[in-house]
């Protein structure tokens, strides 16, 4: 029965990861299909449920002309929560994929799983819901704000998805 119950996980998760097909690769060179690549894209749950049982982080943002108190989680704790990037360092089935954010007016910001790696670019990017101890409301219902950005072009208002994708 045991047996059973695993080699049905076993099988569930390869058909999981199982794309081995040759991808097209624009500078002509043809990558050797390397098996268990996870699927693309992966979209990644946004609510608040999905969000609750994170840590969540003081993060100071610009706004309104002056430095607002912010809240909220860091984004690579919520892609390792969704299973869309691996809880462990990254390696070559994974460093081709990059997080793309979306926002309801149509804005989008990408970032690269190697970036977020905390083993490897380790970048603070967070994932903002509140500011100054309200909800976000009109520029939210969540934010971006990248640590170490010296213009807050990458902080993007009105987040309404995101997406892991595998660089065709
Ligand atoms: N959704 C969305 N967010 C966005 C932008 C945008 O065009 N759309 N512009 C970015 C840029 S270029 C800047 S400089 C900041 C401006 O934020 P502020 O209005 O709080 O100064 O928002 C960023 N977030
Ligand atoms: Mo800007």
């Amino acid at each position: 029965m045991r047996a059973a119950v695993v080699s049905i996980a076993a099988a569930l998760a390869m058909s999981l990861l199982a794309d081995t097909a040759c991808a097209y690769d624009p500078a002509g060179h043809q990558r050797a299909s390397v098996p268990g690549r996870a699927p693309s894209p992966i979209s990644v749950p946004l609510d608040a449920p999905s969000r609750a049982t994170l840590q969540r982080h003081p993060v100071p943002a610009p706004g309104d002309g002056r430095t607002l108190q912010c809240e909220g989680v860091a984004l690579s704790a919520l892609l390792q929560a969704s299973g869309a990037m691996p809880d462990a360092p990254l390696d070559a089935v994974h460093l081709d994929r990059y997080v793309l954010v979306t926002a309801r007016t149509g804005d989008r910001v990408v970032f690269s799983l190697g970036e977020l790696d905390p083993t490897l670019g380790n970048r603070p990017v967070y994932l903002l819901d509140r500011c100054d101890g309200a909800p976000l409301d009109d520029d939210g219902p969540l934010r971006l704000l990248v640590v170490g950005d010296t213009r807050p072009a990458r902080s993007l208002y009105r987040i309404d998805a995101i997406t892991v994708v595998a660089a065709p």
